[in-house]
């Protein structure tokens, strides 16, 4: 057997689909990313911004790279049931009910990398930490295409599936290029709460909700509380209305964990950011922390259910978190307790302060 089908072999019996894809990316892609990053698209993820050049040609930094393999796990598993007691209220983006994909894909890269390096080969594995554009190899392989809201999409799983990338020192089969099966669909666009879908696939971070509930480390701004609705964390609007994943035919990777599907909103106040990271350990929650879950919660329930966030209030008023505490005064400030308001924005400084302040004009 060839080295390449080794490692396919390899990664599908680890429950991986697997798409082999050329080592050279159309030029085109580099400059659509570089005109995105000088749009300002990115917004507060500057990491993106460092040697694009570097990420769109893997060959700078790995001269043997000669042919990658597009690893897929497909993640749509059906809704688990709310477990009980506690306050479990709004929605978590699917891909993060289980696990957090980057500690069950990682291991599975590098063991890949162990048989090629007996096979008498170089790899090197990526999933998401790393200067590399998966999707745009995932296009590359013809496995699949770019749809409208800018994820990569297969017909027979949809966009639910994670994206790993091993590049390897064999050369592999151009593929060629699969057909945009989007039609003149647009429900994805549609249902976009915040407008952030442009045309070509090309999402505009400033406005996504999975930048603002997951990446976003400050202050939510006020313009975007009412469009976040009832996401906690990520966002699937753009996906849940895709027909092809309503059509897909594959089976889920891993079954969800219910507790990381509804946590319990009000664990989240009055417990240190240790206790928190003990309770979710191993979950993507760790990328927002504690406190951006507090934060996102805040304005879920100033959303969705003013009672519970009134009830919640005096332990969110009182946060070790000033950006929580900040969070919590402009939540009251939405539903009318101008008083509570008043009361906490005298401990904050500076821009919390401030914050605070224009949640008062901006709600009152
Ligand atoms: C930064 C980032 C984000 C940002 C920016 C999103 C974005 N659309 O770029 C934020 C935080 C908003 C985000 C949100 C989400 N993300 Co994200 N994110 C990333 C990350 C780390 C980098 C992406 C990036 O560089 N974006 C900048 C764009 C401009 O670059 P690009 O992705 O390379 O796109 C280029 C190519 O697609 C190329 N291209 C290729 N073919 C074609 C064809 C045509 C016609 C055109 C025009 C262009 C084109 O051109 C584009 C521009 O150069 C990747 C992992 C990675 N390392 O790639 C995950 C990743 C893209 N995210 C992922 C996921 C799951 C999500 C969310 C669904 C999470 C959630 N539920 O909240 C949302 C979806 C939002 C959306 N509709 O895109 C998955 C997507 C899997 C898939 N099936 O496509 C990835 C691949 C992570 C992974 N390893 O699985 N994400
Ligand atoms: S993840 Fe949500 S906010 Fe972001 S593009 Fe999709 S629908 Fe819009
Ligand atoms: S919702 Fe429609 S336009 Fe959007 S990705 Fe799916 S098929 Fe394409």
């Amino acid at each position: 057997m060839e080295a390449l089908e080794v490692l396919t072999h390899a990664a599908r019996r680890r429950g991986f689909l697997v798409y082999p894809a050329p080592p050279r990316l159309p030029e085109s892609q580099r400059t659509g990313f570089e005109d995105w990053l000088a749009a300002g698209m990115h917004a507060g993820m500057d990491y993106l911004a460092r040697n694009p050049a570097e990420r769109y040609d893997p060959r700078r930094r790995f001269p043997w790279f000669e042919g990658a393999l597009v690893l897929a796990a497909p993640y749509a598993a059906e809704e688990p049931p709310r477990p009980t007691g506690g306050l479990r209220l709004g929605r978590v983006a699917r891909y993060a009910w289980v696990r957090d994909y980057h500690l069950w894909i990682a291991p599975v890269l590098e063991e890949l990398e162990g048989i090629c390096q007996k096979l008498g080969g170089r790899c090197k594995g990526y999933v998401d930490y790393g200067p590399l554009p998966e999707r745009a190899f995932a296009v590359a392989s013809g496995g699949g295409w770019l749809g409208r809201n800018g994820l990569w999409l297969t017909q027979q799983a949809g966009s639910y599936q994670y994206l790993a990338v091993l590049l390897t020192s064999w050369p592999v089969e151009p593929a060629a290029p699969h057909p945009n099966r989007c039609g003149s669909c647009n429900a994805c666009a549609a249902n976009c709460p915040t407008g952030a879908i442009l045309a070509g696939g090309v999402v505009d971070a400033r406005r996504c909700l999975g930048y603002w509930t997951i990446e976003h480390r400050g202050l939510t701004p006020l313009e975007i509380w009412r469009s976040q609705g009832n996401w906690l964390f990520g966002c699937d609007d753009c996906q849940t209305v895709c027909p092809w994943n309503r059509r897909r035919k594959v089976e889920p990777f891993l079954e969800p964990d219910p507790e990381l599907a509804w946590p319990d909103l009000e664990g989240l106040f009055g417990v240190s950011n240790r206790a928190f990271a003990r309770r979710y350990a191993g979950s993507a929650f760790l990328r927002s922390g504690r406190v951006g879950l507090a934060r996102n919660a805040l304005i879920v329930l100033s959303n969705q259910d003013p009672e519970s966030l009134k009830r919640i209030l005096p332990l969110a008023l009182a946060d070790p978190s000033s950006k929580v505490r900040a969070t919590a005064a402009a939540a009251a400030a939405s539903i009318g307790l101008f008083d509570a308001v008043r009361k906490t924005s005298g401990g904050l400084e500076g821009a919390e302060k401030d914050y605070v302040e224009k949640s008062l004009l901006f709600f009152g």
